[in-house]
C-alpha cells in the first residue's frame, strides 16, 4: 500500500512553540523565571508552578530548577511564600522584601528573602503531572521524593494553621493570596471593617510606571493590602497569634480546589514513592466535603467564597466559582449547574455581544470592568484549570472552546497577562493587558500544544 505523505507539522504551530519558548527563556533570571519582563521581577509562587508546566515540555532541568528555586524559600512551619525576591532586582517592585520586613521573622530561612504570606497551592499537581512529562523518570525519582515532602509540609500548614476549626478549608488572608488580587469579592470584606488610615504606612507604587492605571488595581484597594501587611509585620508574621482580631479570613473556593487537587496528586505520588499518604487523605476527604456543605450554595447553583470573621458567604460570580470541577468535589449534578453558568450570558456574553471563554468575572454584574485586572479579563491559568474541569466531567466540547479561545487570544494578539474579554474588541482598545510577554501564558500555551 503505498503511503499517503501527511503535511508535516504546520509551520505556524511550530513557531508559536518557539515564540512561546522564548517568552520563557527571556525571563530567566539565574535558576527561575520571572513572571514578566519588568512589572513582576521576581520569583512568585503559583507562577513558578504553571511555569514549570511549559519547561516540562522542552526543559525538563528548568522545570525541576523553577520549583527547587521557590521552595528555597518554604518557612519551616511548611508556609511557601508569595514571593522570593532576587537581590539583583531590588527595589524594582513594589512591596519590596524590605517592607514585608520578613528579616529574622522565626522560621523563615536565612538565605532567602521572602514575602510573608502564601498562594494557592498548584505545586502537587504540578509534579503530577511533570512527572508525565518526564524524559528520565529513574533519574528524576530523588527531585520528585525531595518534592514531594516539601509539598506536603506546604499541606500541612494549610491545614494546621489555615484552618482553626479543622473543617477542611484553609483561610487565605490577604488578596494576594488568592492570585486573583482585584476580584470585586474582597470589597465585601473590606467594608465589614474600620482602617485607620493611620495604621497604612507610607508607599509608593512601581506597578503603574509599567501598566495603565485603568488596568490595575485603584489606591482604595492598593491602601487596603498594604494595611493588612502592615498588621501582619508588626505581629512578625506569628501563628496563630497574629490572627487574632486580624480581619481578613477567607475560605475561598479557586484556593481549596488547588489544595485538594494537590492532595489527590500526593495520594498518587505517594504511592509511587512508598510514602504514607494516611493524613493527606483524610484531608482530602475533608475538603471535599466542606468544599459541598460551606462553600456550595444550591439555590445560586456556584461555589462562593466564605468571609470566615464576619460569617457570611460573599454572593459574586468570579469564576473561581466554577474552578472545583478541577478537582472532581462536584456531583454530576453541581457540575451540570456549573456548566450552565459558563454558557449563561455571565460568562458566555450574547449573541450580539459575544465572550471569550472565559471572562474572570460575571459580566452581567454591575462590578464587571473588561479591562481592570481581575474584574473581566480572560486569564490563561484560569482557562487551563477550567478546562482540565470540564474534560474531568466529560465536557469535551466546551473544554475545547475553553482551549481554542485561549489559543485565538494568544495568536491574536501575542503572550498577554489577560486579555479583553469581548470578541468584539471595541475600536481603538487594545485586545492584551498588563505585561506582555507573560511567562504563565507562554507556558500554558506550550502545555496545550503538547497535548496534539
Ligand atoms: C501581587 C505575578 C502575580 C500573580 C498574581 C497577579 C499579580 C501581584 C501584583 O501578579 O499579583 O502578587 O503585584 O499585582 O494577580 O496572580 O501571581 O504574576
Amino acid at each position: 500500500m503505498s503511503e499517503i505523505s501527511l503535511p508535516v507539522e504546520p509551520l505556524a504551530s511550530e513557531t508559536f512553540i518557539r515564540e512561546a519558548q522564548k517568552v520563557l527563556r527571556g525571563n530567566i533570571l539565574r535558576s527561575f523565571t520571572k513572571p514578566a519582563p519588568a512589572l513582576y521581577p521576581h520569583q512568585w509562587n503559583w507562577d513558578a508552578g504553571f511555569i514549570a508546566l511549559g519547561y516540562a515540555h522542552f526543559d525538563f532541568k528548568q522545570a525541576c530548577s523553577e520549583l527547587t528555586s521557590l521552595f528555597r524559600g518554604q518557612w519551616s512551619n511548611g508556609m511557601l511564600p508569595q514571593i522570593v525576591f532576587s537581590i539583583q532586582n531590588t527595589g524594582k517592585y513594589f512591596p519590596g522584601y524590605a517592607f514585608w520586613n520578613t528579616r529574622g521573622v522565626p522560621g523563615k530561612p536565612r538565605n532567602a528573602r521572602t514575602s510573608g504570606i502564601t498562594m494557592p497551592p498548584v505545586h502537587g499537581f504540578v509534579l503530577e503531572r511533570m512527572l508525565g512529562a518526564a524524559p528520565d523518570v529513574k533519574t528524576y525519582k530523588p527531585f520528585f521524593r525531595k518534592m514531594f515532602d516539601k509539598v506536603a509540609l506546604l499541606h500541612r500548614y494549610c491545614y494546621q494553621h489555615r484552618d482553626p476549626d479543622s473543617e477542611g478549608l484553609s483561610f487565605i488572608c490577604h488578596p494576594w493570596e488568592s492570585g486573583m488580587d482585584n476580584l470585586p469579592l474582597w470589597q465585601d470584606v473590606f467594608e465589614c471593617f474600620n482602617m485607620d488610615p493611620a495604621d497604612i504606612p507610607p508607599y509608593e507604587r512601581r506597578d503603574l510606571e509599567h501598566v495603565d492605571a485603568e488596568y490595575r488595581p485603584r489606591k482604595e484597594s492598593y491602601d487596603r493590602y498594604i494595611y493588612l501587611v502592615n498588621l501582619l509585620r508588626r505581629k512578625r508574621y506569628q501563628e496563630p497569634e497574629v490572627w487574632k482580631d486580624y480581619p481578613f479570613q477567607v475560605q475561598e473556593p479557586l484556593f481549596n480546589t488547588m489544595l485538594s487537587r494537590s492532595n489527590e496528586a500526593l495520594i498518587e505520588l505517594g504511592a509511587w514513592l512508598r510514602r504514607d499518604t494516611g493524613q493527606i487523605r483524610e484531608w482530602q476527604q475533608q475538603t471535599i466535603r466542606a468544599l459541598n456543605s460551606k462553600l456550595w450554595d444550591t439555590n445560586s447553583g456556584m461555589y462562593f467564597a466564605y468571609d470566615r470573621v464576619h460569617r457570611k458567604l460573599i454572593k459574586q460570580h468570579p469564576a473561581s466559582g466554577l474552578i472545583p470541577l478541577f478537582c472532581g468535589a462536584p456531583d454530576h449534578n453541581q457540575a451540570a449547574r456549573i456548566v450552565a453558568w459558563l454558557q449563561s450570558p455571565a460568562f458566555s456574553g450574547t449573541p450580539e455581544n459575544p465572550a471569550w471563554l472565559c471572562p474572570s468575572y460575571s459580566t452581567q454584574d454591575a462590578r464587571f470592568d473588561e479591562r481592570r485586572y481581575w474584574r473581566g479579563p480572560v486569564w490563561i491559568n484560569i482557562n487551563w484549570l477550567l478546562y482540565h474541569g470540564l474534560k474531568r466531567y466529560g465536557y469535551h466540547v466546551l473544554a475545547a472552546r475553553v482551549k481554542s479561545d485561549s489559543m485565538e487570544l494568544m495568536h491574536r494578539y501575542g503572550f498577554w497577562e489577560y486579555y479583553h474579554p469581548w470578541k468584539n474588541v471595541p475600536k481603538g482598545q487594545p485586545g492584551g493587558y498588563g505585561s506582555g510577554n507573560f511567562s504563565w501564558t507562554a507556558a500554558l500555551a506550550i502545555d496545550w500544544m503538547a497535548e496534539e
